[in-house]
């Protein structure tokens, strides 16, 4: 296969656009002009993409015919859902074709009694939610991006979101998959079996393989029963140590019902009281940290769905918690919209962070019981080598997934500070990595981090990886470049 600096200098083949259209139709082919940018522009502004046109094919017949064409033209071709990656993971260079699935956005069937649903790739991660709920069950998979991501992009990323802790990543939420293979066949494995020993998991293998091993095309997913209740309280505390420890309270007094706890700090929540219209501080005094907590049942007892019961477990828990001291304040949301107000604060947190300067991301994880040890020493770590930048820690305690973000100084440029975006990750990284966790919890690997993939990932698992991006894609047809170091 010709390397990237080749393929972008190859003039597209004669024809290649001529039958991607006839294959897609002209109107669902986008070569040019504004109408590029929503597949071009990448959300955090890291990465521009260019290309020779974006290929939107309404069934998986037309992604496997786009497919078999570039293919043929020696053109690779990056599939891309709803495009809200942070990674860099469907960004393209001019030699590429952007293969995205928005049209394939149907929910195919809704099987209550099976607890299971099938839905096209493109389908937005919101209407799956809904079209779950509409038929009495759930679809747990949330995140800040679900109204706009597609639930395609969730599985070829394995994304997390905020109730990993009950439910599992995305990966745990998929019993089968459709998918289009490199060579332009079309694997059907959505069954929405249980249990099904027959050879290796496919599917698994095509889940967070980040679009290179296959473009996912349609999916069957796990429901669960819709919570009659949800109990969501706020709590202030010193400290993460504090956190972990009402973390494991509140686990047992609430008979495991947690979905949620989410860890902010102090910063993070005075930036969003700061810069949010309407956001308030939630507590009466300020405290070093918060936790935002959301239990939910589909206990029937008690006459109310269960939520005096779940309530009064909630509260047991956290009054335990005080008198001994473990938290320092806390409020339980006495109406859907008090709840409503505290869960939008942790979205806050995150957009709050756009008006304090430029930020450097990182998503790492670390065993569950590591989180306050791994926060003291990035804090420590941090100060040590940039004094004047400002911590901005926050994530998803329960599942040990820490967005440890850094705020710019106020008295550094912001290019200044952006610059020493490798250098404060591989700080972060090298910690995580001590504490035995993950550079990448939820948001994979990209573009971004193939560095990382190179210093942190055994040299074993980089020649599997290797070996089956071989076998099942000898051509680097399918998103060349990403992922694999
Ligand atoms: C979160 C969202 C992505 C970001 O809020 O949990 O995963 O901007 C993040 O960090
Ligand atoms: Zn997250």
């Amino acid at each position: 296969m010709e390397d990237t600096a080749q393929m972008k200098n190859r003039p597209a083949a004669p024809d290649l656009l001529e039958r991607l259209a006839r294959i897609v139709g002209d109107k669902h082919l986008v070569t040019g002009g504004d109408k590029l940018r929503p597949y071009t522009e990448e959300l955090r502004g890291r990465y521009h993409s260019e290309c020779r046109a974006v290929a939107l094919p309404a069934h998986s017949a037309q992604v496997a015919a786009v497919v078999e064409c570039c293919a043929a033209a020696g053109v690779s071709i990056v599939p891309q859902g709803g495009n809200t990656g942070t990674m860099g993971g469907a960004v393209a260079h001019a030699g590429q074709v952007i293969l995205n699935l928005a049209r394939m956005n149907r929910v195919l069937e809704v099987d209550p009694v099976n607890y299971a649903m099938r839905v096209e790739a493109g389908c937005i991660l919101a209407n799956v939610q809904a079209a779950a709920a509409a038929h009495g069950r759930f679809f747990p998979l949330s995140l800040g991006a679900q109204g706009s991501c597609q639930i395609g992009g969730n599985l070829a990323t394995n994304a997390g979101g905020i109730n990993v802790l009950r439910y599992g990543n995305t990966r745990d939420l998929v019993l089968g998959l459709e998918a289009v293979l490199a060579d332009g066949r079309i694997w059907d494995g959505l069954n929405s079996l249980r249990k099904n020993n027959t050879g290796y998991d496919l599917k698994n293998l095509l889940v967070g393989s980040e679009g290179t091993l296959g473009i996912i095309t349609a999916a069957t997913l796990k429901l669960f029963p819709a919570p009659l209740c949800r109990v969501v309280a706020l709590a202030g505390l010193a400290d993460a140590a504090a956190a972990l420890a009402l973390l494991g309270r509140l686990r047992d007094a609430s008979s495991d019902r947690l979905s949620t706890f989410e860890l902010m700090s102090d910063i993070a929540v005075q930036s969003a009281v700061k810069h949010i219209a309407g956001q308030t501080d939630p507590l009466r005094g300020r405290h070093r940290w918060y936790a935002l907590i959301v239990a939910d049942s589909t206990n029937q007892e008690g006459g109310d769905g269960g939520q005096s019961a779940l309530r009064g477990e909630m509260e047991a828990g956290l009054a335990r918690a005080m008198d001994d001291g473990v938290l320092q304040d806390a409020v339980i949301a006495d109406s859907e919209s008090q709840a409503r107000r505290l869960v939008l604060l942790r979205e806050n947190i995150v957009e709050a962070q756009q008006f304090e300067g430029g930020s450097i991301k990182h998503d790492v994880s670390v065993p569950v019981a590591s989180v306050p040890e791994f926060i003291r020493r990035t804090h420590a770590a941090i100060k040590k080598a940039m004094p004047h930048a400002r911590p901005y820690p926050y994530g998803h305690m329960g599942d040990g997934n820490i967005h440890f973000n850094i705020s710019q100084p106020p008295d550094m440029d912001r290019q200044a500070f952006l610059d020493q975006w490798r250098p404060m990750n591989r700080l972060v990284h090298e910690i995580a990595h001590q504490l035995g966790g993950s550079f990448s919890a939820e948001h994979g690997v990209g573009i971004t981090k193939l560095e990382e993939m190179k210093r942190y990932k055994d040299p074993v698992s980089l020649a599997l990886y290797r070996r089956i991006k071989r076998a099942l894609d000898p051509g680097d047809v399918l998103n060349p470049g990403k992922l694999n170091p």
